[in-house]
C-alpha cells in the first residue's frame, strides 16, 4: 500500500519500489549521521529495552500448546523477516516501521465489548487471556500486494470470544477497531486516512473455526509491529482484514466501512477473500512471492482454506460477484 499527497492506496511492492527507494534513502542518510551518536548512546538504551520486554505480564503464557489440526505445506516464514517486513499505516506507509511501533504502550490495554450483546463491558488484556484457552496454530497469510507469510500465531478463536460477548439474536456483524493515539503513532496525523483503522466480519465468518485472535508470535508474545497485545488473523482473506492492536468489538446489524473500502472501495472490499482468479485492478493475483524468496508460487484459492470457508460465500455469489474476492 502507497500514499501519494492526499489519496492513500495500495500498490504491489514492485511499482512500489521507486517511492519507498527514496525514502529509505532519507532514512539512511539520516542514520549515517546518527550513527555515531547511537554507538555512544547503544549501553544506555539497551536497559531500558529490557524493562519494557519484561513489562508484558503475559510473557510466561507463553510457549502454548500446538494445534496440529492447522498444518502447513510450507515451510515457516523467517521470524526475523516476520517482524521487520509490516504494514501497520499507523506508524507509517512503507514496511520498515517495527522500531518506531515500539512506541506503542500495551499495558494497560482496555477491550471494550459493545453494540448489539447482552451486556456491553470493558475487560483488560490480561483478564481476556485469562478467560480464553490459548493455542499455537500455522497459518499461511497473503497480503493484497502479493507478498505472503507462513507462521505461528498464539491466540484463541474468535468464536470464543462471540461467545463470551453474548451477541444478541439481531447481530449480522462484528466489527473490530484499531487503537486511536497520534501522539504515539505519526502514520495518524495523515488526515486523508478514515482513522482509527476499522475491519469486520459476519457472525458467521467470525465463528468459523479458522478466525483467529492473534496474541502471540513463534511462541512469544505478540511484537508491537505484529498487532500486540491482540490482533485478527483470517488466513482465508486478504491481509489487510486482520486489523492489529485492536480495542473494541462492537456487534451490529449493519456492515461496517472498513478503513481500505473507505479510501478505495472498488479495490479493497468487505470481503477480501483470497481469490486468484479475480484480479486486483491494478495487478494480478494470480501468484505471490513467499517473504525471504525471490520465487513466486502460485496463489490458491481461499488461500488454500477452500474446504473450510468456501460454504460462507455459496448464496452470496449472485448478488456480490466479483466484490466476494477484493
Ligand atoms: N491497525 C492496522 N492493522 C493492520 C494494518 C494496518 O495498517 N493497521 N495492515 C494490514 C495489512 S495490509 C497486513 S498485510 C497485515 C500485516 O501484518 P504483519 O505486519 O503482522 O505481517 O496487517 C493488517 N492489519
Ligand atoms: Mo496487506
Amino acid at each position: 500500500m502507497l500514499v501519494r499527497i492526499k489519496r492513500g492506496w495500495e500498490m504491489p511492492e514492485r511499482l512500489a519500489t521507486p517511492e519507498s527507494v527514496n525514502a529509505d534513502r532519507r532514512r539512511l542518510v539520516q542514520a549515517m549521521a546518527l550513527a555515531p551518536l547511537l554507538a555512544a548512546a547503544g549501553p544506555l538504551l539497551r536497559p531500558a529495552r529490557a524493562a519494557a520486554e519484561e513489562a508484558d505480564p503475559s510473557r510466561l503464557l507463553y510457549p502454548v500448546k500446538r494445534n496440529d489440526a492447522f498444518a502447513l505445506d510450507r515451510p515457516l516464514t523467517d521470524e526475523q523477516l516476520v517482524t521487520t517486513y509490516n504494514n501497520f499505516y499507523e506508524f507509517g506507509s512503507h514496511k520498515r516501521i517495527s522500531q518506531i511501533a515500539q512506541r506503542l504502550p500495551i499495558r494497560p490495554w482496555t477491550v471494550r465489548i459493545d453494540g448489539m450483546v447482552e451486556q456491553e463491558r470493558e475487560i483488560g488484556v490480561d483478564d481476556l487471556l485469562k478467560a480464553m484457552s490459548l493455542e499455537e496454530r500455522l497459518y499461511r497469510h497473503r497480503c493484497v500486494e502479493a507478498w505472503s507469510m507462513a507462521v505461528p500465531w498464539s491466540g484463541f478463536p474468535l468464536k470464543a470470544l462471540v461467545e463470551f460477548a453474548q451477541p444478541s439474536a439481531g447481530a449480522k456483524y462484528l466489527k473490530m477497531t484499531s487503537f486511536q493515539d497520534e501522539d504515539v503513532a505519526p502514520g495518524q496525523k495523515a488526515v486523508w486516512y478514515p482513522w482509527p483503522y476499522v475491519e469486520g466480519l459476519t457472525i458467521e465468518e467470525a465463528t468459523n473455526e479458522l478466525a483467529f485472535i492473534g496474541t502471540g508470535l513463534y511462541g512469544k508474545p505478540m511484537p508491537k509491529q505484529n498487532g500486540a497485545p491482540l490482533r485478527l488473523v483470517t488466513p482465508w482473506k486478504y491481509g489487510f482484514k486482520s486489523v492489529k492492536s485492536v480495542v473494541a468489538f462492537t456487534f451490529t446489524d449493519e456492515m461496517p466501512k472498513t478503513f481500505w473500502w473507505e479510501i478505495a472501495p472498488d479495490e479493497y472490499g468487505f470481503w477480501a477473500n483470497v481469490n486468484p482468479k479475480v484480479d486486483h485492478p491494478r495487478w494480478s493475483q494470480a501468484s505471490e512471492r513467499p517473504l525471504g524468496s525471490d520465487e513466486r508460487v502460485p496463489t490458491l484459492p481461499f488461500n488454500g482454506y477452500e474446504a473450510q470457508v468456501a460454504h460462507l460465500y455459496k448464496g452470496l455469489e449472485a448478488s456480490e460477484g466479483d466484490r466476494l474476492y477484493r
